[in-house]
């Protein structure tokens, strides 16, 4: 099998209240991606349960949110017949070879990353030892696929970097074997972050310090997909903001995060640049934008969510596309795993 060339791997978790963030800083990208790249999308239960069973619901919930994340990507406009959607429990080699990187990645490399200190806040100790190995898995997800290209929103580029150091370390310690087998000199790709765009890190609507965030106790700090028009445009006007008009330069955004995320929300539901939307709102007061911006989310996430709701009054359509992925996922999967077997030596692959 060669390494593929223009492969896209991204995930999801599937712990509720699925946000503006998310869509904006992830899913939207995954469907523009669609048309020139080989895209795999999975929802990272696996992931999910690494918090407490408070934070993702349990057995009924973790269900209920994997649909909903699944119908969300297919809502949005992901194409499961042209490109792969799957939950990744139902691929076990994500295990595997999540496995086999805790083996390679250090302890100080881990130690590093500050999704784990602020997920486990100052109870360290009682947080699970899946949280602290979180990124370990994120880079057998992607590289499980050789996938070249991975969308995400700006809170992932650490991981990301995480996952290019572990393909190296794989690919020095094992370079002769690499070689001897026939791979060339590298078995992994150095996988590039997809980051770009004016929302890849969309603030919360409470506080504009704070990254719009599934667990954020206020209800008022996200859209959820969910939300009816009503909420949304209920959400927008509710919204923290200062008491100055809008400026005339995106230099003028600076020292006002509200503002400046609510111009990166409306740049990035219109497609434009922030620029274009400075200049048509520039002196402005809230007043004026509020009510455009909450105009311009319902057009744009309405449809989103009634596709949503239709997909989720028949989880059978869902949980077969899921299936369906999976499969494909698997044959992709068991190739890749039985080389990195061979490549490492263990007997029997
Ligand atoms: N605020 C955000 N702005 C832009 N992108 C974001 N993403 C998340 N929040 C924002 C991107 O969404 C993708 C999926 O995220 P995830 O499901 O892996 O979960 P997460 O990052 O844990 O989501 P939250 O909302 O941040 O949950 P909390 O904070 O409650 O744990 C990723 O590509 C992510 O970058």
């Amino acid at each position: 099998m060669s390494q593929p060339t223009n492969r896209v791997f991204s995930g999801v978790q599937p712990t509720g209240n699925l946000h503006l963030g998310n869509y904006l800083g992830a899913i939207r990208k995954f469907v523009a991606l669609q048309a020139s790249h080989e895209c795999i999308y999975c929802v990272v239960d696996l992931h999910a349960i690494t918090q407490p069973t408070a934070v993702w619901g349990g057995p009924a919930e973790l269900a209920r949110n994997t649909r909903e994340v699944t119908a969300a990507f297919l809502a949005s406009g992901i194409d499961p017949g042209r490109h792969i959607v799957f939950n990744q429990s139902q691929v076990i080699e994500h295990a595997e070879l999540a496995w086999i990187f805790n083996c390679v990645a250090r302890m100080g490399w881990l130690n590093r990353m500050t999704q784990f200190k602020e997920k486990a806040g100052k109870d360290r100790e009682n947080a699970s030892v899946g949280l602290f190995a979180y990124p370990t898995l994120m880079a057998a997800d992607i590289l499980l696929y050789r996938a070249t290209h991975v969308p995400v929103g700006e809170d992932q580029k650490q991981h990301l970097e995480l996952t290019r150091d572990i393909a190296q370390k794989f690919n020095n310690d094992f370079a002769e074997r690499i070689a001897e087998l026939g791979h060339g000199e590298a078995y992994f790709p150095l996988t590039e972050p997809v980051i770009e765009g004016p929302a890849t890190r969309v603030m919360s609507l409470r506080d504009g310090s704070k990254k719009m965030s599934k667990s954020d106790a206020s209800d008022l700090s996200r859209i959820n997909l969910t939300d009816s028009a009503d909420e949304i445009a209920r959400k927008i006007r509710k919204a923290k903001t200062d008491p100055e008009p809008l400026p005339g330069t995106v230099a003028g955004l600076a020292g006002r995060p509200e503002a400046e995320n609510l111009i990166g929300i409306y740049a990035a539901l219109a497609d434009l640049d922030r620029e274009a939307v400075i200049a048509r709102y520039a002196g402005q007061p809230f007043s004026v934008f509020k009510p455009a911006l909450a105009d311009l989310a319902v057009e744009k996430l309405a449809p989103i969510n009634a596709e949503m709701r239709r997909l989720l009054e028949d989880p059978a359509e869902v949980d077969a596309v899921l299936a369906d992925g999976a499969e494909r996922a698997r044959a992709i999967a068991r190739e890749t795993m039985r080389q990195v077997r061979q490549i490492i030596g263990f007997l029997g692959a």
